[in-house]
């Protein structure tokens, strides 16, 4: 059984951490734009109403307080709370704001903030603890892919086939050309959400799963580096799955950059008591628009594959297809890795180069709608990992 997270756990990041915040510990923050800032916490009272009290966490501002509480609940917990703001003049003039919204926060790391630190690194991961939720975590080497990989699961056709046939779904949707984006830094942890329903329909939501994408930088890291540590122990405890990402560089043996650190955060967590064995890691290779490329224009690439291969065209996510590209891809990444086992593994191409460039950044468009078997590695781990229905 995959881990999942409960409801009423929502998520958080400190540093190269993910924190769990329960119910009690959710504060809502609110601030003026003249500075003045509210923290005040929302429960349901006796009488099924809701009301707002004011955590011990924090002092009370006696200059504001609110009227008018509006709260939209998910599962009996609240999603989205408004209130209008009563402030005090120096001569004790009350005025009243227009309702604004409030910011879910963690009270605890909101108490323990630096001066330095923004309110922002106290902010709840918007759309955790409402659902059951699963953790998939990225890693391969700096450029392999993976921030592409996961933009192109957010472009319109992917997201069609992904929704059409296993009721999975993206948040927001994204453009469909964008410039290639930066490496992600090692200091963020970013969470990408998507969820999964029982119909087709975005109302019956059932569980989350956020894929967690992590900077190839962290190969930087030394193996007692406190910073590596505690990024290891939080995927220890809450992955459900590993997506490991690796490009056609890697493939072809060309000369990468920097320390894939996917090698030997997986040795760790294997030797591990976590869960975490060779089933729940999914390989990605990345690029096989560019593979096929070289195929075509005939270099020497020595891979045994032809250009019509079907690793190379769009698949319709049958069973039978998708047995297919596991069986090729496996059998390409397995001979320049034998540590790869059983893990399965799949070919995608994430979006194709257009030769354009942004003239201010001087960095490429990428085309992501020309992305092609993005959602295998994605719909097989979640009809292995998770039940839906
Ligand atoms: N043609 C093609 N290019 C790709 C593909 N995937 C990634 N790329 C290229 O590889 C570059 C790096 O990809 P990223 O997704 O940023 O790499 P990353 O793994 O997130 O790297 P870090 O954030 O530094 O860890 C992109 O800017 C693209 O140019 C693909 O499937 N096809
Ligand atoms: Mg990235």
């Amino acid at each position: 059984m995959a881990k999942i997270l409960s409801i009423g756990q929502a998520v958080y990041r400190e540093a190269n951490s993910i924190q769990i915040s329960e119910p009690d510990d959710w504060g809502w923050f609110y601030r003026s734009e003249d500075g003045d800032m509210l923290v005040i916490q929302v429960h349901k009272n006796i009488w099924g109403k809701w009301v707002r009290t004011i955590p011990y966490h924090v002092l009370p501002n006696p200059q504001i307080d609110v009227t008018d509480l509006k709260v939209e609940h998910r599962n009996d917990l609240p999603y989205s709370v408004k209130a209008r703001i009563v402030s005090k003049d120096r001569n004790n003039k009350k005025a009243k704001s227009a309702p604004v919204l409030f910011k879910r926060i963690s009270l605890d790391r909101f108490s323990h903030l630096e001066s330095k630190e923004s309110v922002e690194n106290a902010y709840l991961e918007p759309e955790s603890g409402y659902r059951p939720t699963l953790f998939f975590f990225m890693l391969g080497g700096t450029g392999s892919g993976k921030t592409c990989w996961l933009t192109a699961l957010s472009t319109g056709t992917i997201q069609d086939k992904i929704f059409s046939q296993r009721h999975i779904h993206y948040f927001d949707q994204s453009p469909e050309t964008i410039v290639a984006p930066d490496g992600t830094k090692p200091e963020t942890i970013i969470f990408h959400p998507f969820f999964l329903s029982k119909k087709r329909n975005k109302k019956d939501m059932r569980a989350v799963v956020f894929i967690v994408d992590i900077s190839g930088e962290i190969g930087n890291y030394k193996r007692r580096d406190p910073q590596f540590e505690i990024l290891r122990d939080s995927i220890g405890e809450l992955a459900s799955g590993l997506f490991v990402v690796r490009s056609e560089k890697w493939l072809l043996g060309q000369k990468i950059i920097q320390n894939d650190p996917s090698e030997f955060i997986i040795l760790d967590l294997l030797q591990r008591d976590n869960d975490l064995d060779e089933d729940k890691f999914c390989y990605i290779l990345t690029c096989a628009d560019k593979i096929k490329d070289m195929l075509e224009k005939g270099e020497d690439i020595r891979l045994d594959l032809a250009p019509d291969s079907p690793i190379f065209t769009q698949t319709d996510c049958t069973a039978k297809q998708m047995y297919e590209n596991m069986a090729i891809a496996s059998d390409l990444m397995k001979r320049r890795d034998g540590t790869i086992g059983n893990s399965p593994c799949f070919a995608v191409s994430c979006c194709s180069n257009t030769g354009k460039k942004d003239d201010k950044t001087g960095r490429e468009f990428l085309d992501f709608d020309a992305a092609y078997n993005a959602d295998l590695p994605i719909v097989y781990m979640l009809q292995r990992l998770v039940k839906t229905r």
